[in-house]
């Protein structure tokens, strides 16, 4: 009931809801923490209790019965039960922790290479089971029951990948690749949070991590690895034109067009994310439209400027391009 309710409010992004193997196995071993933290507890507000309701009279009046007596239960109350106890949590937490690869691993090679980047995740596929070398950004798929190990780098300062449904936190260090394996139980889609303060836009650097069932998983790897889709209509190849002769291409890449930047999420398939700038907006077209000529009064001080120089006509175009860019 209790341990029900509870997951009814700590909702999707709780460590007490895991959907995968190391969540599994640090929500169980949270609960012993925590169970074990109540039993002390108990014992220690029963004995407190006992002694409030047995003492009679002040001190002055009623010399305590034993005074030099009760070092058994120094003993015990003080070293022995302490020992136990802490000793089995230091055991626990260690074999808990035994099970999660640390090392950096160079074989076989990680599947993914995260960077963190103020204020956005870099993704890149560099090896599976089908060839999978392509980028992304903020929106991450796995296959749902499978093992899948990241390298954790970071272009800047200090973040942390922490999905809690998935994994404890790993840190993103400049200059010392830490390594994460996750594993997914259930297909679903689970929110991770950037969990080291990072500067002014650390709240708004979330990411999405899907897991696929395989079928789905596969068809995903294959749309992704494709280049950007050719714009059809003339209205979508007039907003390819604006994209490509503004600024964004000095920042974004958009794989078969002339946009090669690399500074900024890649948007060859901008179209098929969930969210834009770190799960931070839901896209859609008014999102991309504000996103674009306000990035700085809806994310401030991020990388993207306000790009104020576009007509109505040429922005409405530019966003219908983006759109197409499934
Ligand atoms: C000076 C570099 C720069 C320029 C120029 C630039 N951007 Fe960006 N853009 C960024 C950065 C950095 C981010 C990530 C911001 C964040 O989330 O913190 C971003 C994010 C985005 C996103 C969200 C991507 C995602 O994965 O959620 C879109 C869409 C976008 N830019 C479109 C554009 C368009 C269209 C233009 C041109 C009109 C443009 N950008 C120009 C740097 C730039
Ligand atoms: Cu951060």
């Amino acid at each position: 009931m209790l341990f029900a309710a509870l997951l009814q409010v700590t909702g999707s992004e709780s460590m007490l809801n895991p959907a995968g193997t190391a969540a599994h196995r640090i929500s169980t071993l949270g609960w012993i923490v925590f169970i074990t933290f109540m039993a002390v507890s108990l014992i220690m507000w029963i004995l407190t209790a006992w002694v409030a309701v047995r003492r009679k009279g002040s001190l002055k009046e009623h010399a305590p019965y034993n005074a030099t007596g009760g070092e058994q239960w120094i003993l015990a109350g003080g070293i022995i039960v302490p020992l136990v106890v802490l000793t089995c949590m230091f055991v626990l937490s260690e074999t808990t922790m035994a099970h999660f690869p640390m090392k950096q691993k160079t074989d076989p090679p990680p599947e993914i290479v995260l960077t963190g980047h103020q204020w956005w995740w870099q993704i890149q596929y560099v090896s599976g089971p089908v060839d999978q070398h392509f980028t992304t950004a903020n929106e991450m798929h796995i296959p749902v029951g499978q093992n899948v190990d990241i390298q954790l780098r970071t272009a800047d300062v200090i973040h942390t990948f922490w999905v809690p449904r998935l994994h404890g936190k790993m840190d993103l260090i400049p200059g010392q690749p830490n390594m994460i394996r996750i594993r997914a139980d259930r297909p679903g889609t689970y929110r991770g949070q950037c969990s080291e303060f990072c500067g002014d836009q650390h709240a708004n650097m979330a990411m999405l991590v899907i897991a696929d069932p395989p079928g789905q998983y596969a068809q995903w790897v294959a749309d992704q690895r494709a280049d950007a889709a050719q714009p059809t209509t003339p209205d979508t190849q007039a907003g390819e034109q604006v994209f490509l002769s503004g600024p964004c291409a000095f920042c974004h890449t958009v794989r078969g067009t002339d946009a090669a930047g690399v500074v900024a999420p890649d948007l060859t398939h901008i179209a098929s994310r969930e969210s834009l700038a770190a799960d931070t907006l839901v896209n859609n077209k008014a999102n991309l439209e504000a996103w674009i000529t306000h990035a700085q009064s809806l994310k401030p001080g991020c990388e993207m400027p306000n790009l104020t120089e576009f007509t109505g006509l040429q922005l409405r175009q530019m966003t219908d391009y983006l759109q197409t860019l499934q």
